[in-house]
This record gives structure tokens, sequence and C-alpha cells, in this order.
């Protein structure tokens, strides 16, 4: 049995992807969907009782590699989605109509320094034309209002956007992804730490136009969250509830056509914020799992 009660490698991670395919061949398969820039595999889990480009959910974890316990969170979610399948009403719902993609270790290369050189590296490891500091902000790196406030040019900085948008592989793996499938409704981008339910925009501070309905979808979702242990979440949209952030990856989907686009900044709320002790790992997840279940309904039902 794998252990979910604790932190794991990649190579660890990886291993048991192809565990988890064994184990449930008629529902999981893993797709290769680019390469990173110093050429690990970029895998995704696709979850799908069949059909062809059936209605889709993105969800990804870890594309900012010291946020732990969000890559913790998708593999607990990997094992639930396909355990459940078949047996809780509602994910069977939603997989009998729709198709669920998982890209779990996001940055693979950002997570791999993570364990070996520096626990609290945040962006990607290319390297800067001209500058002696490493790495891109994926989270600042989308076509999507890319360069403005919350971002920054320059390259030593943690919220570096690259030199243009979509530089980063590890990022044009996702955009090529979601163009070619041409019908995924719902981009979930989790992340860590501080228990908010955010939607966009990031860019700028007006509200969508879906800005209603997803502020009740967002309400609903995290008191259902709280309902579990009693952890309270913040919600709205990211320009008016965190900060200003241009180059965001929900900010781009919705853009692109993806009206569900979320994001998740999961426990805690900085007590030991990117270091989250490892037994807080069930727990969290399971909190989050009704309101990933409650978007995933919702996206279900508005067709
Ligand atoms: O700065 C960020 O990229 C996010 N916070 S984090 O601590 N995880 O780095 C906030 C940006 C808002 N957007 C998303 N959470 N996607
Ligand atoms: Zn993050």
């Amino acid at each position: 049995m794998f252990d979910f009660t604790s932190y794991h490698t990649l190579d660890e991670i990886y291993d048991w992807m192809d565990v988890l395919v064994e184990d449930h061949p008629k529902l999981v398969s893993k797709i290769q969907i680019g390469q990173s820039y110093e050429n690990r595999p970029l895998y995704v889990l696709k979850f799908s009782s069949g059909g062809w480009k059936r209605p889709a959910v993105w969800l990804d974890t870890g594309i900012h590699s010291r946020e732990w316990i969000t890559q913790a969170t998708g593999l607990w979610m990997a094992n639930k989605i396909a355990t459940e399948y078949g047996q809780d009403a509602s994910v069977t719902a939603v997989l009998d109509s729709m198709d669920i993609f998982l890209e779990i270790v996001t940055n693979p290369d950002g997570f791999a320094f993570t364990h070996s050189s520096n626990r609290l590296w945040r962006k990607t490891r290319s390297i800067n034309a001209g500058s002696r500091c490493v790495g891109v902000d994926p989270n600042r790196n989308w076509d999507a209002g890319f360069g403005g406030a919350g971002s920054s040019s320059n390259p030593c900085s943690e919220t570096y956007r690259g030199p243009h948008a979509h530089s980063e592989r590890e990022v044009r793996a996702i955009v090529d992804f979601i163009r070619a499938h041409g019908n995924v409704k719902s981009v979930i981008s989790i992340h860590s730490y501080s228990q908010m339910l955010l939607f966009p925009y990031g860019y700028r501070r007006e509200p969508t136009p879906d800005h209603q309905e997803m502020n009740e979808l967002a309400k609903k979702a995290v008191s259902d969250l709280a309902a579990v242990f009693g952890t309270k979440y913040t919600y709205g949209s990211i320009a008016t509830t965190i900060y200003m952030a241009g180059g965001t990856t929900i900010d781009w989907a919705y853009d692109n056509g993806v009206k569900y686009s979320f994001s998740l900044e999961l426990r805690d709320s900085g007590r030991y914020g990117f270091l989250l002790p490892s037994s807080q790992i069930v727990p969290t997840a399971t909190e989050t799992w009704p309101a990933l279940l409650d978007i995933m309904v919702h996206v279900l039902e508005h067709p």
C-alpha cells in the first residue's frame, strides 16, 4: 500500500502512477504531454470511463514546486477518484459524462530541486540568458495579462515572468494540451498556502461576466470544505482576495474559453506555510475533496 501520510520523491510518485494505472486499467491511463526544461517527462493521469474527447476537467498540482502539500493532495485525489468510481454517486456521475486530467508534478525540475538542494524552490529551473539567477515563475508565465502588475521582469525575482509568455516548457505543454483537446470545461490549479478558493481575474480588478455564478459556487465549496474539520477558507477573485498577479494559469484558461477556472490555496494560513507537517496531508486532502466535487458536479450540471 502506498503511504499517503508522507511526502514522496519524484521517482516514488512516477512509479506510483504506473501502479495506479495497473490497478485500474479500465479507468486510468497515463499520458505524457511534454518534457521539462531538464528533460523530465511531464505526466498526466487521465480518468475516463470511455467516449472520445468528452467534456473534461483539468487539475494540476505542484506548479510551484515547494508547495508539497499540493502534490501530496494530488496523489490522494488520484487514488480517491479511481477507487470511488462505481461507489460514490457524484464521482460516478461525473466520470460517466466527463474525463478528468490530473498533472500531479507540474514542475518536476523544481520538485527534484526541492528534494536535492533547496526545499523552498518555487520556480522552474530554466537558465536565464544574461543572469546568474535561475528559473521562471510558472504562475506568471501565461499569456493573460502577461507582464502586468504582480509580476517581475527581474530574473532574480520569485515572480519572474520569463522572457515571453509560455516560454516555459512546463507551461507550454499544458497550453498545447488544452488547446488540442478543445473540450476542457474546467481548470483547477492547486497551490498552497493561505486557505483560499480563487477565480479570475488576477490581472485586473474588474469582475468577469461570470463573477456571480463563480462566487456562489465558491461559497458553497468552501462551506462544504469547512464542514469536514472546520477549516476556514476565504474566496473571491485573485486580484481582490490575494493580490494582483499577471500571467496566471486560471486567467489564461478563462480567457481561452474555460469558464470554470479556479485555483485553490491549500493549508495552512501561515503557521507552517510551505513546510506543512506530513500529519496534515490526509486531513488537507480529505477536506478539499468535497470542494472539488462541488465544482466538478456544477460543471456537469451546467454544460
Ligand atoms: O503568487 C502566486 O502565484 C499564488 N500564491 S502562491 O503562494 N501559491 O505562490 C497566488 C496567485 C493567485 N493564483 C493562483 N493561486 N493560481
Ligand atoms: Zn503557488
